[in-house]
C-alpha cells in the first residue's frame, strides 16, 4: 500500500451503545472501498474487526480493533470499539488513536445508555464527531426520531447533512444536503450510489434541512454569515470548507444515515469522512509532558519533527508474542528503528512495523506522523507508553484506568494449570487494563477482578483457548476493604532473647484515618536514632503486609497514615525481620483502638425499563439499600439512576429480567467505597471468621 502523510489520513473511531452496528458498518465500508471482495457479517463471524474467537462466538465486540481503507486520495483508519458497558474501557483506551468519532445511534432503539457515555468520551478527548443513525433498513427505524432524541441530549449543534431516501425496507440511499443531490444505492448491495435529482416528495424537506444546515455553518463564522444574509444561502464552494471548519471546531455535529447490513449509504459516508472530518495534520499539535508528571509540552504532528509514538493497545498472542498498537504522534517511524521507551527507559527495536486489517498484519517500510500501525515483540513496552527518538523525550498522557467492579475466585483444574496460570494471566493483564489478578492472603485463592461477570468469563475462556489453562470460576466476591475511623497510638515489640542469637525489634506508631481513596501514607518521625535508619523500611514493610492481610475480616486496610515516632533496638539482636514483625504487631495493636470498619464498593447504576415498571423498580432498589438520584422518561421508557452497594447487585440481572419480563436493561460502574452499616458488617465479619480467615499462624 501507498504510504500516506498526515494530510491524507483520517483516523475515525466508531463508538456507541452495544449492538448499534459499528462492527457491521466497518465491514460495509471496507467492502465498499474494495478492501475485501465480500461483505463481512458479524452474525456469520466474517466481519473484519470482530475476529477474535470470543467475539465470533458471542457476536459482539470485546476489544478495540483496527482496519483501514484507501478512498479517493486518502487513507481512512477505522477504530472499531465495543459498546457493551463492561467492555467499554477498551473504547476509552483506543479513542486516543482517533481524530474524530462517529457516534452510532440505533435507528430503532434511538439513544441508549452507552450512547451518552460514548458522547462524553469523545467530548473529553475534544474530538470532532458525527452522529450516524444506523440500521436504517430495520422495521420501525426512524431518522426523524433519532434526530429529535440526539438534539434533546446533545443540543442543537446536531444537524443532518443527509436525509434518508426511504426508510425501513425501502431505505435505498441518501439525499446529500450539502450538494443537494440524491444518491440512490446500487440495488446489488455494492455500497456504491448513483447521483440524481432529489425526488419531488423530498424536495421541501430537503430545502428546509439544507437551510438549517447552512444557518448552523454560518453561525460563528462572520464572513459566511454576511454572505448568508446577502444571498439567502451559501454556495457549495463556500459551504464545503465552512462545514469542514465547523465540524473541526465542534460547532456542528453532522448527522448521517446508514445501514451496514444492507450496505446502503456507505459510499456517501466514506466521502463524508474524507471531505469533512479532520486529518491528523489539521489537528496540529499533540499535547504531552516533558517528563512523567512534569511540565506540559506540545509537539507538532508533522513528519519533520523528532519521532514520537504512543502505544494505545497491546494484544497478547501466545505464539506471535506481544503485539503493540501505536499511533505515530510526530516524525516518521521507520521499520527497524531503534526508539527509546520514555516511560520505562531502555531502547526498543521496531522490527516489522505493520498496518493492521482486523487480525491481518501487512508490513510497511514506514509510518508517517498521524498514522496508526502495530509492531510485534517489543521487550518491555506496555499500553500507555511513549516511544521516541533519543534526545527528544515527550510523555503522552497515560490512559485513564477504570476500576474493576467485581471479583471472582478461580481454581486451576489441575496442578499443570496452576503452574501455567500466573504467566498466562500476566500476559492477559497486559492486554486488558481493567482485569486484576491477585492471591488472597488468607484463603490462598486466586482472585480475578473485572468489570462484570461476562468480562471475567471472557478472560477465563481466553485463558483456556489461547493459553491452554483451565480454571473453574467460583461465586462472585465483593471486594470489601477495611479502614479506620479513629486515631491510635501503640507499641509493637518483637523480642526473643532466650538462648543463642536473639531477635529484637521495637517500634511505637500512631495511626490516623485518611480521606477515602487516599490509600496509605508512611511518615518517618524518628529522631535521634531510636531506630537505626536501615531498619525503618522493615517496619514499614511489616505494616504494609499486615494491612494487606486485613484486621476485621481479611480485607486490605486502606486510607490511613502511619507515623513511626519512637522505638528501640539492640546492637546484636536487632534485624530486619525482627523490625518487620514489630511493625506488624504495632499495626495490629493500633487497629484495636482505631475504630476499624468495613468498606464496600458503591456502584453507579442506570436502569432502563418500560415506564409502567418504574415504581416497582424503585421500590426494589430501596430494598437493596440503593439511593435513587433521578429518573428520566424517554419515549415510553424510564431511565432510573442511582447508587447501590455492589453486594446488593450480584443477582440483579435475573431479578430485573423477571420484574420486567425481560424488557429491562441495566448497566453499572464503580463509583466509590463507603462504610458498611454495622449490622451488615457484623455478618460479613462472622462469616469470614467461620471461613477461618484471620486465624493465621502467629509469625514468631
Ligand atoms: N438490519 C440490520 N441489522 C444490523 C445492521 N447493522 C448491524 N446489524 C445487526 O445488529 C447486530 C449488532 O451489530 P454489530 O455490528 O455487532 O454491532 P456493534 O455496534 O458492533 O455492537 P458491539 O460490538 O456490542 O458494540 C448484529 O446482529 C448485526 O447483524 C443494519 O444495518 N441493519
Ligand atoms: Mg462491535
Amino acid at each position: 500500500m501507498k504510504i500516506y502523510d498526515g494530510t491524507a489520513i483520517r483516523n475515525v473511531a466508531l463508538v456507541g451503545h452495544g449492538h448499534t452496528g459499528k462492527t457491521q458498518l466497518v465491514s460495509a465500508l471496507l467492502f465498499t472501498a474494495g478492501v475485501v471482495n465480500r461483505l463481512g457479517k458479524v452474525d456469520e463471524g466474517t466481519s473484519i474487526t470482530d475476529y477474535d474467537e470470543e467475539e465470533i462466538q458471542r457476536k459482539f465486540s470485546i476489544s478495540a480493533a483496527l482496519a483501514h481503507a484507501e478512498w479517493g486520495k486518502a487513507k481512512i483508519n477505522f477504530v472499531d470499539t465495543p459498546g457493551y458497558n463492561i467492555f467499554f474501557h477498551e473504547a476509552e483506551g483506543a479513542i486516543v488513536a482517533a481524530d474524530a468519532a462517529l457516534i452510532l445511534v440505533h435507528g430503532v432503539a434511538g439513544l441508549e445508555v452507552q450512547t451518552e457515555k460514548a458522547w462524553e468520551l469523545a467530548e473529553r478527548h475534544r474530538l470532532p464527531r458525527a452522529v450516524i443513525v444506523s440500521q436504517m433498513d430495520r422495521d420501525r427505524a426512524s431518522f426523524e426520531r433519532a434526530l429529535e432524541a440526539a438534539r434533546a441530549a446533545f443540543g442543537r449543534a446536531v444537524v443532518p447533512v443527509q436525509l434518508p431516501l426511504g426508510e425501513e425496507k425501502n431505505f435505498k440511499g441518501v439525499v446529500d444536503l450539502v450538494r443537494m443531490k440524491a444518491f440512490l444505492d446500487d440495488a446489488n448491495g455494492s455500497g456504491k450510489a448513483k447521483e440524481g435529482e432529489i425526488p419531488a416528495e423530498l424536495r421541501t424537506a430537503a430545502d428546509k434541512a439544507h437551510e438549517a444546515l447552512v444557518e448552523m455553518v454560518a453561525e460563528g463564522n462572520d464572513k459566511l454569515m454576511e454572505e448568508f444574509f446577502e444571498k439567502g444561502t451559501i454556495p457549495p464552494e463556500d459551504l464545503v470548507p465552512g462545514l469542514r471548519q465547523a465540524v473541526s471546531d465542534q460547532r456542528v455535529i453532522p448527522m448521517l444515515a446508514a445501514s451496514g447490513l444492507a450496505n446502503v449509504g456507505s459510499e456517501n459516508l466514506l466521502n463524508f469522512i474524507v471531505d469533512f472530518l479532520p486529518s491528523p495534520a489539521e489537528r496540529g499539535e499533540a499535547e504531552g509532558f516533558a517528563s512523567e508528571g512534569g511540565e506540559p509540552v506540545k509537539r507538532k504532528i508533522a513528519d519533520d519533527q523528532p519521532v514520537s509514538a504512543f502505544v494505545f493497545k497491546t494484544v497478547a498472542d501466545p505464539f506471535a508474542g506481544r503485539l503493540s498498537y501505536f499511533r505515530v504522534m510526530s516524525g516518521v517511524v521507520k521499520n527497524e528503528a531503534n526508539l527509546v521507551n520514555f516511560s520505562r527507559g531502555g531502547t526498543e527495536r521496531l522490527s516489522h512495523i505493520s498496518l493492521v486489517q482486523g487480525k491481518a498484519l501487512a508490513p510497511v517500510a514506514e509510518l508517517r506522523a498521524g498514522d496508526i500501525g502495530a509492531v510485534a515483540k517489543l521487550r518491555d513496552t506496555l499500553t500507555g507508553d511513549t516511544l521516541g527518538e533519543k534526545g527528544a523525550p515527550i510523555h503522552y498522557p497515560k490512559l485513564k484506568l477504570a476500576e474493576p467492579a467485581i471479583s471472582f475466585a478461580i481454581e486451576p483444574k489441575s496442578r499443570g494449570d496452576e503452574d501455567k496460570l500466573s504467566t498466562a494471566i500476566h500476559r492477559m493483564l497486559e492486554e486488558d487494563s481493567l482485569l486484576r489478578f491477585s492471591r488472597d492472603g488468607q484463603t490462598k485463592e486466586f482472585l480475578i477482578a473485572g468489570a462484570g461477570q461476562q468480562h471475567v468469563e471472557v478472560a477465563v475462556s481466553k485463558l483456556k483457548k489461547r493459553f491452554n489453562v483451565e480454571v473453574t470460576l467460583k461465586a462472585p466476591k465483593v471486594p470489601y476493604r477495611e479502614t479506620i475511623r479513629g486515631k491510635a497510638d501503640a507499641q509493637g515489640r518483637h523480642k526473643k532473647q532466650t538462648g543463642g542469637h536473639g531477635q529484637y525489634g521495637d517500634c511505637k506508631i500512631k495511626l490516623e484515618p485518611l480521606p477515602r481513596g487516599a490509600g496509605f501514607e508512611f511518615v518517618n518521625d524518628i529522631f535521634g536514632g531510636a531506630i537505626p535508619k536501615n531498619f525503618i523500611p522493615a517496619v514499614e514493610k511489616g505494616i504494609v503486609e499486615a494491612a494487606a492481610r486485613g484486621y476485621l475480616a481479611g480485607y486490605p486496610v486502606v486510607d490511613f497514615r502511619v507515623i513511626l515516632y519512637d522505638g528501640s533496638y539492640h546492637d546484636v539482636d536487632s534485624s530486619e525481620i525482627a523490625f518487620k514483625l514489630a511493625g506488624s504487631k504495632g499495626f495490629k495493636a493500633c487497629m484495636e483502638q482505631a475504630k476499624p470498619c468495613l468498606l464496600e464498593p458503591i456502584m453507579n447504576v442506570e436502569i432502563t425499563v418500560p415506564e409502567t415498571n418504574s415504581g416497582d423498580i424503585m421500590g426494589n432498589l430501596n430494598g437493596r439499600r440503593g439511593r435513587i438520584q433521578g429518573m428520566d422518561n424517554r419515549s415510553g421508557s424510564a431511565i432510573i439512576k442511582g447508587q447501590v452497594p455492589l453486594s446488593e447487585m450480584l443477582t440483579y440481572a435475573s431479578d430485573l429480567t423477571s420484574m420486567t419480563q425481560g424488557r429491562g436493561t441495566y448497566s453499572m460502574e464503580f463509583s466509590h467505597y463507603d462504610i458498611v452499616p454495622q449490622h451488615i458488617a457484623d455478618k460479613i465479619i462472622s462469616a469470614s471468621k467461620a471461613a477461618g480467615v484471620g486465624k493465621e499462624v502467629e509469625e514468631e
